[in-house]
């Protein structure tokens, strides 16, 4: 396994603040990018915001506001909530950097020099709102009406610049036979592989007229001209680790290790972005993984329709850490998930404050009470129904969080969480300090707080600022590496017993 690890989200439109939708896709990159750390890899984390086109123009407008001043304040908000929620990310690329924006012109001019972008007179079905055009074909099962957003579309004819996407089909579908890794999960493979199979590309249209299209890049040498967004924001993935300004970096982080989306954006991600690296002779990421929707009374949750749901507002309930294990836990990533405040206050009461929470302070509250907070540690064994549930638990965990299954991965973990719960139980180790077997009853807690302190090296990518907390609590350092996944590491625990982790909420 190759040392460097790069993920990135998608680059988010900043015509309005974040959802949770857009929070899961940032924590699920973030997860990743906690885990390959604890494996020892370099990691490269990428986010950032998608800054040009029209829409975000008319929203500026909208709010009264120019447009530059209008992004600045979205990017704060987003920036605002990626701390809040203890996101890592090594670098956040707006679409309008500087840097960016030189990299989109010289790719796009390497790449017409190539021979694989072309000019050409179109005549083609609008949509305004979306900056998309559409061929008969592919609105003959929506009634003539844009099948992004539902709007009439304008019959338009223009000069505009195209890019052959069809002359690297054939090429494409030979990868996608090849690296059955590309595309995750297996649906979305299928999905795309059989899309490719049955339809034959249309060239992109990368251009819109300046007289229509105001707020994006200029075309390389042809001032008349905008590059259109989407061809713009996808070469953020190799603008921001230094193509063509900083080589040596480049080609230490690329190509990226997994790019995360939702499956409304994968077309984008699984067919237009590894064209338009084959075109620049570049390496293709490794994985495009296509996450499902966060649905609010079974409708996509979308700025669009309204119906969205502010992580801040979850966070004032639950706090930080129990919205993250929530939308690591709830769903495993590839399918779509019902967002209810019931369904949250239940996992937050069961797993966090019964399960995880209450371990955690009956363990630490016996430590200070029988032994001053002073557990030693030297040659106390395993007990005997711990060793077989910690092995397999760790490595169905390392299998699990690897292949981005966050919610089974979480689960081998709180099998281990049941057996130290019950152990407890089975011990009664008030009977033990009753009886005065004082070393029995060091050893119980020993094994309690070694096997807290692994499942908390577990959760870290999960939750990081509560694992923290725990570690602290231990009198251990918080360092967290997959080596410390295992039993007797730590010698002497010195507890420094805080607040309960998760209080319980009353929900009624
Ligand atoms: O598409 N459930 O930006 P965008 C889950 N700028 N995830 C969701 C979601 C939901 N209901 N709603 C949004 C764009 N997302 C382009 C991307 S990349 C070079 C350019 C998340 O602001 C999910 O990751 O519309 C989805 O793919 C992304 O937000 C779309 O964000």
């Amino acid at each position: 396994m190759s040392k460097k690890f790069y993920v990135t989200t998608p680059l988010y439109y900043v015509n309005a603040k974040a959802h949770i939708g857009h929070a899961y896709t940032t924590v699920i990159a973030d997860c990743a990018a906690r885990f390959a750390r604890l494996l020892g890899r370099d990691v490269f984390f990428l986010t950032g915001t998608d800054e040009h086109g029209e829409k975000i123009k008319k929203s500026a407008q909208d709010s009264g506001k120019t447009t530059i001043e209008f992004i600045d304040g979205v990017v704060e908000e987003f920036k605002k909530l990626w701390s809040k929620l203890n996101i890592s990310y090594d670098h956040f690329i707006r679409t309008t950097d500087k840097q960016h924006c030189e990299t989109v012109k010289l790719a796009i001019k390497k790449i017409y020099d190539k021979g694989d972008i072309y000019k050409e007179k179109y005549q083609g079905l609008y949509c305004l709102p979306c900056e998309a055009f559409w061929t008969k074909e592919q609105v003959k099962d929506t009634e003539g009406l844009c099948p992004d957003c539902g709007r009439a579309l304008e019959l338009i004819e223009e000069e505009n610049y195209f890019f052959k996407l069809s002359k690297y089909q054939s090429w494409l579908l030979e990868h996608l036979s090849k690296n059955p890794d590309f595309i995750k999960p297996k649906s979305r493979f299928n999905e795309i592989k059989s899309f490719l199979e049955k339809n034959t590309l249309q060239d992109l249209c990368i251009s819109r007229p300046a007289k229509r299209l105001t707020w994006g890049i200029e075309f390389p040498e042809d001032v008349d001209f905008i590059v259109y967004v989407w061809f713009d924001a996808l070469l953020n993935y190799i603008s921001a680790p230094g193509y063509s300004v900083n080589d040596m970096q480049f080609n230490n982080i690329w190509p990226a290790d997994i790019h995360f989306m939702a499956k409304d954006i994968i077309r984008h991600h699984a067919v237009f972005w590894p064209i338009m690296l084959k075109a620049l002779e570049l390496e293709v990421p490794k994985t495009v993984f296509a996450h499902g929707w966060w649905k609010f009374d079974n409708q996509k949750m979308s700025k669009s329709l309204g119906n969205v749901v502010d992580p801040f507002d979850v966070i004032e309930q639950v706090g930080v850490d129990a919205l993250r294990f929530f939308l690591l836990r709830e769903i495993p990533v590839g399918l779509d998930g019902n967002f209810s405040w019931q369904a949250i206050f239940t996992r937050y009461n069961s797993d966090l404050a019964n399960d995880f929470g209450n371990l955690v302070y009956r363990t630490l509250n016996m430590s200070e009470k029988y032994f001053d907070g002073i557990v030693t540690g030297a040659d106390v064994p395993i007990p005997e129904n711990f060793a077989q549930v910690l092995s397999s638990m760790k490595d169905k965990y390392i299998e699990c969080f690897t292949a981005c299954e966050f919610s089974v991965g979480i689960e081998s973990v709180y099998t281990f969480i049941s057996v130290l719960n019950k152990y407890i139980e089975d011990s009664k180790p008030w009977t033990m300090s009753k009886e005065g077997r004082t070393d029995e009853l060091n050893n119980f807690l020993y094994a309690i707080c070694e096997g807290i302190r692994i499942c908390t090296v577990c959760l870290w990518p999960v939750m990081p600022q509560t694992c923290e907390s725990v570690m602290h609590q231990l009198g251990i350092p918080a360092d967290f590496s997959v080596n410390d996944i295992d039993w007797g590491i730590v010698k002497d625990y010195k507890i420094q017993k805080e607040q309960p982790l998760f209080p319980r909420i009353d929900v009624n």
